[in-house]
């Protein structure tokens, strides 16, 4: 194993353990599908790719057309590790997601009425939706934690839409999205014309910026879908925070293990208690699940895998946190001057 473990750690600066050579393993006894075994593993994909190949290089394994595939050499290495295949037992009422929804089938049959006609996933935001399931399942989510009836409530990038569901729902009592493509904006002002809704201010807006004086300090809920170099952390929930009113307000955003390490989590979470001064108070696994955007064969993703195949289902999901300010929390406010670099780091890989 540890031989494994330094063949590895020369292709890649993403560190590696005897625990990740285990993850794929146990995720390649599962699966012959490239994409299933990043998402069983849960490491991300480019570490997945340097492991594949190393042993695929040792004999472990062989890369037969689209397929992985252990060999006999590989099934040995298994068994004297005692790793079984990785098994899945996420919730089929709640798809993982711990809330059901039952009380918002209308909501959920109105809001893919509406959004038939969304403007499709652009590569150069890094932009990539989630499903509706996955939108109404936030509305759910936030309305059971107290942080969108009678609230105010800012969106930090809305591919997602999950604006025009808030508004559907009714319950806040504002809303106020940017995003820094002008065809989401126009797209969601549409939305609000058709639903009848007004409360909702909506604009164009590069989160490199700071925030305008009219977002900062106004809000009680944010939510947000960052892009996850520690810079877009800062960019995306650093400001969130910052549109917030002080201590007793909440917010989402998505981090996913499919482009951060734990390594890289435990950056974020470090950002998140000493910059920021937050609380987690959940982390739901898998929440949050994206539709292919369409653009894989464009992606540092497809240049990297070892076998060539297109995802035959959605295996981008990311993890929901939710978190609370206190006394003492502050958001951020500077200008970052990062150019793409705001979408891309070693353990990126779908831009
Ligand atoms: C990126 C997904 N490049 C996948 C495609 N990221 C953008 C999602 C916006 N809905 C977010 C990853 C989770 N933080």
């Amino acid at each position: 194993m540890e031989e494994i473990v330094s063949k590895v750690s020369e292709r890649t600066k993403i560190p590696v353990y005897s625990r990740t050579i285990e993850n794929v393993l146990s995720a390649v006894l599962s699966s012959d599908d490239v994409w299933r075994i990043v998402d069983l593993s849960e490491e991300p994909l480019p570490l997945v790719v340097a492991v594949l190949n190393t042993l695929g290089e040792l004999g472990y394994l062989e890369f037969d057309g689209s397929r992985i595939i252990l060999t006999t050499k590989g099934r040995e290495l298994v068994e004297k590790y005692g790793i079984g295949p990785r098994r899945d037992y996420t919730c089929s009422h709640c798809a993982g997601r711990t809330v059901e929804l039952d009380e918002f089938s209308d909501l959920l049959a109105e809001f893919r009425a509406i959004v038939r006609d969304r403007p499709e996933p652009k590569h150069d935001f890094d932009q990539a939706y989630v499903t509706p399931e996955t939108t109404v399942a936030r509305v759910a989510l936030m309305h059971s934690r107290g942080d969108i009836e009678n609230r105010e409530v800012f969106i930090l990038g809305d591919d997602d839409l999950t604006s025009v569901a808030l508004m559907l729902s009714g319950l806040p009592k504002r809303i106020a999205v940017l995003d820094i493509d002008d065809r989401l904006v126009r797209f969601i002002e549409r939305a609000a014309a058709e639903i009848g809704y007004s409360n909702i201010d909506m604009f164009t807006f590069d989160l490199r910026e700071p925030l305008p004086d009219y977002a900062l300090h106004k809000f009680d809920t944010f939510i947000t879908d960052p892009p996850e170099t520690v810079d877009a952390i800062r960019a995306f929930v650093g400001r969130g925070i910052a549109t917030l009113k002080g201590p007793g307000c909440a917010g989402y955003f998505g981090l996913t293990r499919r482009e951060s390490s734990l390594d890289k989590w435990r950056e974020i979470q470090r950002l998140l208690l000493n910059e920021f001064g937050v609380v987690v108070t959940d982390i739901i696994r898998n929440f949050n699940e994206y539709v292919n955007w369409g653009y894989e064969e464009e992606t540092r993703a497809w240049k990297l895998l070892p076998v060539k195949v297109k995802p035959s289902y959605n295996w981008y999901k990311s993890y929901m946190f939710r978190i609370q300010t206190l006394e003492g929390s502050r958001g951020f406010e500077d200008r970052i001057t990062a150019g793409d670099e705001l979408y891309n780091d070693e353990e990126a890989s779908t831009t």
